[in-house]
């Protein structure tokens, strides 16, 4: 094996903080914190150390507190060190460029993580996983990745591992010796259970759907005709005047973005112009605008006055309002209801609410919350959610299992070829833990990290 390098990186982003955190990992960390501290023995392990840090040539950069790492205990599994100085951005500059003088190589893009994973002290998921808890911005993201790096993903993978394992020499003993009675659930219990597991990673793949909501969170367009209360909703959903509210109809006439405070995902809230058949090119384009953004968003709130004679809406938006992905608000509920207004988009899910009042705010809040969960855009609280490259070995380890299946089917000298799909099946799970040696899709990987990780 190659010896290790020593690398050398800030662990916090740069800029003024109270603290900052200077990352060295290998094997010299030990002797430079030793020399760099003017001491006559290396400090004790996973003990901090006060110390003044001289570069050198001898000159005090920063009173720091440094923790050295023995081979083992540290979290990339080598030794190394982490030196806690003042946060101010020269002093982490000067800091790391002593190292880099001192022999060390500064480190790449999640180069950390990555030795983590190569020492095994983390599988593929989990250190995937660092990437996400570092980027999760809502609570349910950060709920989500929590999990994956305490190895859930991992030891499901592991669960479906054993069972394919189990199947695959149940098919060698019966290809190795053929004459031997078949257990009494076979022949058709192999395949069944290959079935089964195939099914299991194709709903597991299908979690997928969620990442995104997970990652990016969910853009919700408020749209209806004018005075209906869109923008009224759009405040009482971020929790403060955002948008103006008038009596004059055609009060907004840009699209306008609030972030939903409180939620456990991260919703983006957008009031959009009234629609109406008619109006001068201003207002046209503001409709227009209106209609770009409830096709970009997620899920469409259509409000509408319930007093009002229902709505005449663009055919490109009533396109658009499907009961998974879109619900009617009847605002105004302090007023009598017109009579058609049952008849209006009757397949939607719908919700009254009365605006004006701050209890109906709240009210209308988290009724919406409330559509939200329903509506499949997000995770259950308890759902695991897998990400592009899980989902896409997943579907391709069902699609090995199934033809295993196929091929069982079939019988007497196809378990054979059974056998080797089941093993290409067993592949395909091993890479999402990360059992490949595929240097490219590492590199491809940990690139995608921030230096320092
Ligand atoms: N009676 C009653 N009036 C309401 C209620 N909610 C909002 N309003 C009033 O309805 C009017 C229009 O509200 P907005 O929120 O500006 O409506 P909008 O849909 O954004 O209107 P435009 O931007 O013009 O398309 C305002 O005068 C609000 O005070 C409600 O629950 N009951
Ligand atoms: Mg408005």
């Amino acid at each position: 094996m190659a010896p290790v390098e020593t690398i050398v990186a800030p662990a916090t982003p740069a800029g003024t903080a109270a603290l900052a955190l200077v990352r060295i990992d290998g094997p010299e960390a030990a002797g430079w914190v030793t020399s760099a501290l003017g001491r006559s023995a290396p400090p004790g392990a996973r003990r901090p150390t006060l110390g003044v840090w001289r570069d050198l040539a001898g000159n005090p950069l920063d009173q720091v507190v440094a923790t050295v790492w023995e081979r083992g205990a540290s979290a990339t599994g080598n030794a190394g060190a982490e030196i806690c100085c003042h946060g101010n951005p020269r002093i982490v500059q000067a800091l790391v460029e002593d190292c880099v003088a001192r022999g060390a190589r500064m480190a790449e893009p999640g180069e950390f993580t990555r030795r983590a994973f190569l020492n095994g002290r983390l599988d593929l998921t989990q250190a995937e996983a660092v990437a996400d808890l570092i980027h999760a911005d809502s609570e349910r993201a950060l709920e989500a990745a929590r999990r994956q790096l305490g190895g859930e993903l991992g030891r499901t993978v592991a669960g479906w591992t054993d069972r394919a394992l189990a199947v695959l020499a149940e098919l060698e003993a019966h290809i190795d010796f053929p004459e031997e009675d078949l257990p009494p659930e076979a022949p058709d219990g192999p395949r069944r259970r290959l079935l089964g597991l195939a099914g299991e990673l194709e709903e597991t793949a299908a979690t997928e759907r969620h990442a995104a909501a997970l990652r990016d969170g969910i853009r919700l367009a408020v749209v209806g005709a004018p005075n209906a209360g869109k923008s009224s909703l759009l405040n009482a959903l971020c929790g403060r005047e955002r948008a103006l509210v008038s009596p004059e109809a055609g009060t907004t006439r840009d699209f306008l973005e609030a972030e939903v405070t409180g939620w456990p995902l991260r919703v983006t809230a957008v009031d959009t112009a009234g629609l109406r058949e008619e109006g001068g090119s201003l207002e046209r384009a503001g409709m227009e605008r209106a209609l770009d953004q409830a096709e970009r968003a997620d899920f469409i709130i259509c409000v509408v006055d319930r007093a009002a004679p229902p709505p005449a809406l663009p055919r490109r938006l009533l396109d658009l309002l499907k009961a998974d992905r879109a619900a009617v608000v009847a605002n105004k509920s302090d007023l009598a209801p017109h009579p058609a207004l049952p008849g209006f988009l009757p397949m939607l899910p719908r919700v009254e609410c009365h605006l004006l009042s701050p209890e109906g705010a709240k009210a209308a809040r988290s009724a919406i919350a409330g559509l939200l969960e329903k509506a499949d855009l997000t995770p259950a609280g308890d759902g695991m959610v897998v990400g592009a490259r899980h989902a896409a070995a997943l579907r391709a380890a069902s699609a090995a299992l199934r033809s295993a299946a196929r091929h069982l089917e079939k019988g007497g000298a196809e378990s054979e070829l059974a056998a080797t799909q089941v093993r290409a099946g067993l592949d395909s799970l091993g890479e999402i833990v990360g059992r490949v040696d595929n240097e490219r899709m590492l590199d491809k990987l940990f690139a995608s990290f921030c230096i320092g990780k």
